[in-house]
């Protein structure tokens, strides 16, 4: 058996937050945990298919998936959720709602090297002034202050990654 839990990616778009996440998860199910990954692709459609990128709308954002996350975990799960989340106050009220079962893992990664990789071209755009409010070139990302897990998304290879959040989850008794 395994604790519930909510593993809370945070970090710059194009750091590799979903990447890890979907990774960590295939490495849980291995182990036979029940997990559900919440990442833009399954949120910011349909839930929150009504919300941009205002300071208003991100706080509301991470409200709404900070309280599905808790839906998930009164039901057993490990949920992963892979959210930008650039503001403290709005990671500290969703750890806050969870207690001890919530692990800020920060996926930290030079902005010059999410950038470079571009995969979307939305670094791009938001240079161009296309796109306004653009974390880390028009809006802000606030680091974690006391994050449970550091990864070096760039410096870091994925199975490296995966075993050091792993090695969190064991230390923690959640698996
Ligand atoms: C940041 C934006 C923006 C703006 C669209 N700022 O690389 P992606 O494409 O797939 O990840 C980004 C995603 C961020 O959504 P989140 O729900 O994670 O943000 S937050 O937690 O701050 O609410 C990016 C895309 O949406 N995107 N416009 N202006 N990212």
């Amino acid at each position: 058996g395994h604790k519930a839990a909510v593993l809370w990616f945070t970090g710059l778009s194009g750091a590799g937050k979903s990447t890890l996440a979907h990774a960590v998860e295939e490495t849980l199910h291995q182990l036979g945990c029940r997990t559900y990954v919440l990442d833009g692709d399954n949120v910011r459609h349909g839930l929150c298919g009504d919300l941009g990128f205002s300071v208003a709308d991100r706080h509301e954002n991470i409200r709404r998936i900070g309280e599905v996350a808790k839906l998930f975990t009164d039901a057993g799960n490990i949920v992963l959720t892979a959210f930008i989340s650039p503001h403290r106050a709005d990671r500290d009220w969703v750890r806050s709602l969870h207690g001890e079962g919530f692990i800020e893992i920060h996926c930290r990664c030079p902005i010059e090297v999410c950038e470079s990789r571009d995969v979307k071209g939305l670094y791009k755009k938001a240079r161009a002034g296309e796109i306004k409010d653009f974390t880390g070139i028009s809006s802000p990302y606030e680091e974690p202050d006391k994050p449970e897990v550091v990864i070096e998304t760039s410096d870091m290879s994925l199975d490296d990654s995966v075993d050091a959040v792993l090695a969190c989850l064991r230390n923690r008794k959640i698996i």
